[in-house]
């Protein structure tokens, strides 16, 4: 198992759209292992495979709450495909790995239903609300290079940017 480095924005790797995986390899689980590690370890509660730099549809999730001593409820997702959409939507305040310290509140459909492959490799049907729904949505844009912040108002979106760079000065002193 290894903990990777998170690329941050503006890196333009996260802007790549990740490719689709053919078959669930064993290197396909160990990358998801990797990334689990790698989540856990942030913490985080979501990660993308294109967040450690490499461009394959991969997403991990574990929203269980473990300050509170749930268990771990690791979920792997492979190709992740919505195929419905709720028309009511919701708002919830996102982070992001990749955008640390930026915290705002985007609101998404509330209920989908996504295809996709599970750590084995067999194809699934899921349906998710509340949380897992925001995750789901959030991680799966990140697989065609879309991140939160991009979902802000203009003007809300040059104030991150501007902090951003800020913060990228500061760290090089
Ligand atoms: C995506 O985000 C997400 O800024 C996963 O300094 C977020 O795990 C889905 C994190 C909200 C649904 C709702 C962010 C950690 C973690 C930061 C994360 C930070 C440290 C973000
Ligand atoms: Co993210």
């Amino acid at each position: 198992m290894a903990i990777y480095k998170i690329l941050t924005e503006p890196d333009p790797i996260l802007r790549q759209i990740s490719k689709p995986v053919e078959s669930v390899t064993d290197e396909h689980r160990q990358l998801m292992d990797d990334m689990l590690e790698t989540m856990y370890d942030a913490p985080g509660i979501g990660l993308a495979a294109i967040q450690i730099g490499e461009p394959l549809r991969i997403i991990v999730i574990d929203i269980a709450d473990h300050e509170n001593d749930e268990p771990k409820d690791p979920r792997y997702f492979v190709n992740p495909e919505i195929i419905e959409k709720s028309d009511a939507t919701k708002p919830y305040k996102e982070g992001c790995l990749s955008v640390p310290e930026i915290y705002d509140i985007i609101e998404r459909p509330s209920e989908i239903t996504v295809n996709y492959l599970d750590y084995h490799g067999n194809p699934q049907t899921l349906h998710a609300d509340d949380l897992l729904a925001v995750c789901l949505q959030h991680e799966i844009d990140h697989l065609d290079g879309t991140l939160f912040i991009d979902k802000l108002s203009k003007l809300k979106r040059q104030l991150v940017m501007s902090k951003i760079r800020k913060a990228k000065k500061l760290k090089l002193v």
